[in-house]
């Protein structure tokens, strides 16, 4: 053999390792297999144009099903809406398409979009758009800043398959973006995504609001908080409880489901997980590349993800940011509710909501929404207070003192027919500073510790108590805001039982 020949030989070995090497990553990741062979699609749009299909979070278009390129028309009115935040809480949010996050964008790869963008003529502002799908200066923006009352339009080729965030670019744009213009165009490969059972579309956001969290009425932004990064929400789809109990998103057992999950930020990065679910596909960073079996994936600002897992055993699955006081003390929770045949030889466990759902474990929470109006109409009664109380008691006491308030024999004291309730000034203090030491509870000693709870409002305070005050045989009774808002404003003495 001659020394070209063998030079030949070691070369096609060092090919066919190589062409091995692809191959097995290609059958690791179905998708970028399928991209990976694609060479794309890219000549002209054929057939007559067609109107996009947009839809409201936490919903996806349909596939577009479409086996040539196509001249899309994407439609999207810029609206500046006042929307819930919170229960009781409002902010004027500025949307791309009335909701936030914006409208969910579907084409093609090879599709070509022309984008016409509206302002609605009551918006205040000048807004534009740029989408990361796009292969141009400024992503659109340049072209399509918008004042109100006008509309812009500009075309452009879908050259790279994925998942895009897209947002308002206009100064200054921190503030645009931290009001919620934000929203997700899926590109699709030339060949379609993979059929899944269910598609839903779920988007991060910190909102940064004059007022503490959950503080009522309508909120105005804060630039000094946004500068700071001190988020006063993180939320999911733009307010508390956009996806939980009765707006949760559905699935059955044993059905498969993808998400697309974007960050609009502003600021954060987002550490995503689904609590009691494990990732079976990620294309992280919305990339071609699928990892699998991940337990959190990191969402950049102004990036996005799709994450695919089959349900297995029913339960109530709970999306978080696990950067996790974000979860808990910032709304950044949702929730996936999976019903079917329970499957023992996966999992065992009864279901306890609470542990992880808090105040979110319930239907909904609009008894507080009601109280705020009402409050704020000079109407409030005891009734509407202990009912906001009661949804806010569930998860926030009821972990430890039981939801039918009876404690833990030893560990938590009982707040049913508790002799400790008769001072409300202490038990304002209980609230707000927490409690340690010996304390005796209808004659039984407990040596325990409860945390400060003063990361309630005043409000939340006042409804909780009354509603204690009001349940399982107590005397009844009615704490005020203002009572609370007193005791907060007092020095901070030591809520001990030697002062009754
Ligand atoms: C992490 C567990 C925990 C949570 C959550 C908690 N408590 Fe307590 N609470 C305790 C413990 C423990 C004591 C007794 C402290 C001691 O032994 O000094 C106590 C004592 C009290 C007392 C005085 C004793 C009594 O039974 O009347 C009141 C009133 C009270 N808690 C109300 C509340 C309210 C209202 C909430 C919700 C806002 C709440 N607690 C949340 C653990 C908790
Ligand atoms: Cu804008």
């Amino acid at each position: 053999m001659s020394h070209i020949v063998k030079n030949m030989l070691a070369g096609a070995l060092v090919a066919l390792g190589l062409a091995s090497t692809m191959l097995a990553s290609t059958a690791y990741a179905a998708g970028q297999a399928a991209s990976a062979k694609s060479t794309g699609d890219f000549g002209p749009p054929q057939g007559a144009p067609i109107h996009a299909v947009l839809t409201s979070p936490p919903n996806v278009p349909p596939p577009t099903n479409r086996k040539y390129p196509a001249k899309v028309i994407v439609e999207l009115e810029v609206v500046e809406k006042e929307m819930p935040i919170s229960e009781g809480v409002s902010y004027t949010f500025w949307t791309f398409g009335g909701t936030v996050p914006g409208s969910f964008i579907r084409v093609r790869q090879g599709d070509t979009v022309e984008f016409h963008l509206k302002n609605h003529p009551d918006s205040k502002m000048p807004h534009n758009i740029d989408l990361h799908g796009v292969t141009g200066p400024g992503g659109g923006a340049a072209s399509s800043f918008t004042a109100p009352g006008h509309a812009s339009q500009f075309t452009f080729k879908a050259l790279n398959e994925g998942i895009y965030v897209y947002h308002c670019a206009t100064a200054p744009v921190g503030m645009h973006v931290a009001n919620g213009m934000y929203g997700l165009i899926l590109v699709e490969p030339p060949e379609g995504l993979s059929k899944v059972d269910h598609e839903y579309y779920v988007m991060q956001g910190d909102f940064y609001t004059t007022g503490k969290y959950r503080e009522k009425g309508l909120q105005a932004f804060d630039m000094e908080k946004a500068i700071d990064e001190r988020p006063t929400y993180v939320l999911f789809n733009g307010a508390e409880g956009a996806l939980t109990g009765d707006k949760a998103i559905t699935a059955k057992t044993n059905e498969t489901v993808r998400l697309f999950v974007g960050n609009g930020g502003p600021n954060l990065v987002s550490s995503f997980h689904v609590i009691g679910a494990i990732f079976d596909k990620v294309r992280f960073e919305g990339g071609s590349i699928a990892q699998k079996n991940v337990q959190t994936t990191l969402i950049p600002a102004g990036g996005a993800a799709i994450v695919e897992y089959r349900t297995k055993v029913p339960g109530s699955y709970v999306l978080v940011d696990h950067s996790i006081f974000r979860a808990f003390n910032k709304g950044a929770l949702a929730i996936m509710k999976v019903t079917g045949p329970e499957d023992k030889s996966i999992y065992s466990g009864k279901e306890l909501d609470s542990v992880y759902l808090g105040d979110r474990s319930q239907p909904n929470m609009t008894a507080v929404t009601t109280a705020t109006a009402n409050a704020a109409s000079g109407k409030l009664t005891v009734q509407d207070q202990a009912q906001a109380g009661k949804a806010l008691f569930a998860g926030t006491c009821s972990v430890c003192h039981q939801a039918n308030g009876v404690g833990l024999p030893g560990v938590f004291p009982p707040l049913a027919k508790s002799d400790f309730l008769g001072d409300i000034g202490r038990a304002i203090k209980v609230v707000l500073q927490g409690l340690s030491g010996k304390v005796t509870v209808n004659g039984t000693a407990y040596d325990s510790v409860m945390p400060p709870m003063n990361q309630l409002n005043d409000d939340e305070v006042a409804n909780i108590l009354t509603y204690v005050l009001n349940e399982w045989g107590n005397p009844g009774g009615r704490v005020s805001a203002d009572d609370v808002k007193k005791v907060r404003a007092a020095k901070p003495g030591v809520a001990t039982q030697a002062e009754h």
